[in-house]
């Protein structure tokens, strides 16, 4: 079998890292002390963590305004990016970028920003640069349903393909771009990972709240690119419970039903992994108890670390642009 007892349990405790770090985000965002609009991923931890859990520290890998789960998942460092959300100078842009812009060279997490479909370019980019130096490692990006409508998408992948480049699109399929659900914004009988095969690349979908199941694909997709057969798309589905910007719930505004967001949170990446678990006699409900309190442990002193870290020196906050045309003023 591809997934083993060590593996499985690597696989439980980085989702449920994820799911606690961004439970920790909303449950301090009131405090108005992280001063950034902030994407929570609660409910689509799986899709990150697959992809997180099979790429190694140099592989290149960028996201969207959605990016906690990406980074946290490709091993970046809990506090920094705390500290990033805080504003603090401990953060991994020192406290400039803010939840949507994460940036841990260390780990390979080469950045992540707010438009939509612009890092998909980039990512393209990085994988010609991986391909011109000779390297073996792969480029990934990260992007919603919603990049799929943006022409920057369409020439990226032609480019890719062209080039038969070892980039890896990971589209998280939430099925909405903020209020708007996939059915108002493309066509009912469209299935994206089709569409996308029809552009010359190997594409494929797997249930993206499934761990094991997108673990595998992904393993799949990564084979195919580290064979230099070219790029590849998958398409994970999934489903935010949390309201697209922000730590609340918005059911009630009327743009998706209650029972929707129930049929999914009946499908929780992490709860219904921990019964598979112990049903398979992995690991005990005493042993997942001990994982959730270690895990507690790290993420309540990670917060800790950023709440009272410092903010940047005020010169920083000039770049250098304004710091030197205000030095020619002075
Ligand atoms: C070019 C551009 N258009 C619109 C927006 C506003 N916007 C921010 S996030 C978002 C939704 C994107 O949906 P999706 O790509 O599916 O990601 P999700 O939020 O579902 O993770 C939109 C439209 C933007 N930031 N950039
Ligand atoms: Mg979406």
């Amino acid at each position: 079998m591809l997934i083993d007892k060590k593996l499985a349990t690597a696989l439980y405790s980085r989702m449920q890292l994820i799911r606690r770090v961004e439970e920790g985000i909303a449950l301090r965002y009131p405090d108005g002390k992280m001063r950034c609009p902030t994407h929570l991923s609660i409910g689509q931890e799986a899709s990150a963590t697959a992809v997180g859990l099979s790429l190694g520290p140099q592989d290149l890998a960028l996201s969207t305004h959605r990016a906690h789960a990406h980074y946290l998942a490709k091993g970046g460092d809990i506090r920094a990016m705390l500290s990033e959300i805080y504003g603090k100078v401990t953060g991994c842009c020192r406290g400039r970028g803010g939840s949507m812009h994460l940036q841990d060279k260390a780990v390979g997490f080469m950045g992540s920003t707010a438009i939509v479909g612009n890092s998909i370019p980039i990512g393209v980019g990085l994988a010609l640069g991986l391909r011109l130096k000779g390297l073996k490692n792969v480029s990934v990006v990260f992007f919603g349903d919603g990049c799929t409508e943006e022409g920057a998408f369409y020439e990226s992948v032609n480019f890719a393909v062209v080039r038969n480049l070892p980039v890896l699109f990971v589209c998280e399929n939430n099925f909405y771009s903020v209020y708007s659900p996939l059915s108002v914004r493309q066509p009912e009988s469209r299935k994206i990972y089709k569409m996308v095969e029809s552009m010359g690349l190997a594409t494929s979908i797997v249930d993206g709240n499934d761990i094991e199941a997108s673990y595998s694909a992904v393993q799949t997709s990564l084979r195919h690119l580290r064979s230099g057969l070219g790029p590849y798309f998958i398409e994970l589905t999934t489903y935010r419970w949390l309201e697209h910007c922000g730590p609340n719930f918005d059911n009630h505004i009327g743009y998706r039903s209650q029972e929707e967001f129930e049929s999914w949170k009946l499908k929780d990446p992490i709860k219904s992994y921990q019964e598979k678990l112990i049903e398979r006699g992995w690991l005990t409900p005493a042993d997942i108890k001990k994982l959730n309190s270690d895990i507690e442990i790290v993420v309540e002193d990670a917060f800790s670390y950023a709440e009272t870290s410092d903010f940047p020196p005020e010169t920083e906050a000039y770049t250098d642009l304004y710091a030197s045309s205000l030095e020619a003023h002075a």
